[in-house]
């Protein structure tokens, strides 16, 4: 990982004698002091982000030969850096041979395209990487439909190419100079092509998906599902508690598709845990949209377990990332309240009085937050235990179809749980009811005789 010195201007730099096999990168973190004064309580650390965007270029295997935090007092428009920042990077890229410049900030196409002419080299913007690497990542079919999908949508919004995993896939070199305006046009004309088409596709693979979904209905399990910002544990978390073997490493977005397992809690009740896609601040809009579907499992989780490295200097703004996309997928903090447990990962890292505040702080909170650490194994039990109690208490919804002269499992039903709503076919009624998980594994023994 990078190494920072801050310096009397508070530009910190860094440098890696460029080893592995990757291209050469350059890693800016703009640091816009004007906003940072007013980031509040979640303001994150300038270093902490330069550390989070050099994970994002080591994620897709860039080679980072140089970093830095810049300070800025105004941006630019055209180029969104001021002429001698632009210079003094421009002469780094070219001493270094460095091919590609990663911006941790939304660039226009306009600015990106003038940085891209001026260094002679591929610029991408935080989104560009995350696309990328998602890009890479990305193993099922319709992982990789929504990850072509978010791209062709980022693609289609700026004019000028951008240095794509598509792109890559076409062999295209010469990203520079810019296509020609029909050039354009053709380009636009295949994106919009393409779009429609990965649209229609992944409509077909939704409604496959929502079968599947119905069918597991009928065994109804509680579903825990683990989410929480990148690199916190959950796939180190979901190992331990399933005894598997998913990827879990120190690298941003180690799991981009979702996994289920079962696993027995202490009680002997049978649930499933899903690991899913880890979130990160200032998500692509065109990926919270793609990935939706991927998080739809989350949706209907009965616990949402969040997962937090309670270690990392800027865990708070990272809770409250998490927490807003939550809230973009739709579910509301009165869900949240009810749903959630805090898992605080990572508490072998923190120091003795780190420890004690934290423990306070959970003491304190009237909703339930665990601390633990999924690598020495502190805490795993009582985590265990209270997802057994929290789904004791916790009702599932269930769809049921029954044939109308059963009358015995209807009344049941109505006697056992709250109807929520009810279809009246010819030979069929169909029904959708919320049951406790008591009554819920005795109507699952009702319905097995
Ligand atoms: N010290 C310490 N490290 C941990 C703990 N839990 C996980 N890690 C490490 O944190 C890193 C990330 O773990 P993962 O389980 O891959 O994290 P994740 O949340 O699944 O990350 P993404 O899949 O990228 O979203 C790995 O290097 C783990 O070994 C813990 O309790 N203590
Ligand atoms: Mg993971």
């Amino acid at each position: 990982m990078i190494e920072y010195s801050a310096n009397s201007g508070g530009t910190t730099v860094s440098d890696n004698g460029a080893t592995g096999g990757g291209d050469k990168c350059l890693v800016v973190h703009p640091f816009i002091k004007s906003a940072s004064s007013v980031g509040g309580a979640f303001a994150r650390t300038p270093e902490a982000m330069l550390d989070e965007i050099t994970g994002l270029a080591l994620a897709i295997d860039l080679d980072v030969a140089h970093g830095e935090i810049v300070s800025i007092s105004e941006l630019k428009s055209n180029s969104y850096f001021g002429k001698g920042t632009i210079e003094r990077l421009g002469a780094i890229i070219r001493g270094r041979d460095i091919a590609v410049a990663l911006i941790d900030t939304q660039l226009s196409p306009i600015q990106q395209r003038n940085l891209e002419r001026d260094w002679d080299c591929k610029v991408l913007d935080r989104t560009g990487i995350i696309l990328e690497i998602f890009g890479e990542r990305a193993r099922t079919k319709e992982g990789r439909m929504q990850v072509d999908l978010a791209h062709l949508t980022y693609q289609r919004s700026r004019l000028v190419r951008s240095w794509t995993h598509l792109e890559r896939q076409r062999g295209g070199a010469g990203f520079m100079g810019g296509p020609g305006e029909t050039q354009i046009e053709t380009d636009r004309r295949l994106i919009d092509q393409r779009i429609t088409k990965l649209k229609k596709s992944l409509k077909e693979v939704k409604r496959t998906r929502e079968l599947h979904r119905k069918s597991r209905r009928k065994v109804p399990y509680p579903i825990i599902a683990l989410v929480g910002y990148t690199n916190a544990g959950k796939s180190t978390i979901f190992n331990k508690l399933t005894n598997s073997q998913v990827l879990a490493k120190d690298q941003l977005f180690a799991t981009l598709d979702p996994t289920m397992r079962q696993i027995e809690l202490p009680s002997g009740r049978i649930a499933i845990l899903s690991d899913t896609v880890g979130f990160i601040s200032d998500l692509p809009h065109e990926l919270v949209e793609s990935f939706h579907a991927t998080l739809e499992e989350v949706l209907e989780a009965n616990i949402i377990v969040h997962v937090r490295d309670i270690s990392h200097p800027d865990n708070a703004a990272q809770k409250a990332d998490v927490i807003s996309v939550l809230h973009e997928l739709g579910l509301n903090d009165e869900v949240l309240e009810e749903n959630m447990i805090e898992a605080l990962n990572k508490i072998d890292m923190l120091d003795k009085a780190e420890l004690e505040v934290i423990e306070n702080q959970a003491a304190r909170s009237k909703t339930p937050i665990l601390l633990m650490s999924a690598i020495s194994g502190a805490g795993i039990d009582g985590f265990m235990a209270q997802i057994d109690e929290h789904l004791s208490r916790s009702m599932a919804t269930i769809e049921v179809s029954l044939d109308p002269g059963d009358g015995k499992l209807l009344s049941w039903l109505y006697d056992h749980g709250e109807v929520v709503s009810r279809e009246q076919g010819e030979n069929i009624v169909n029904l959708k009811v919320r049951l406790s998980d008591e009554n819920l594994m005795r109507f699952n023994q009702m319905n097995k005789t």
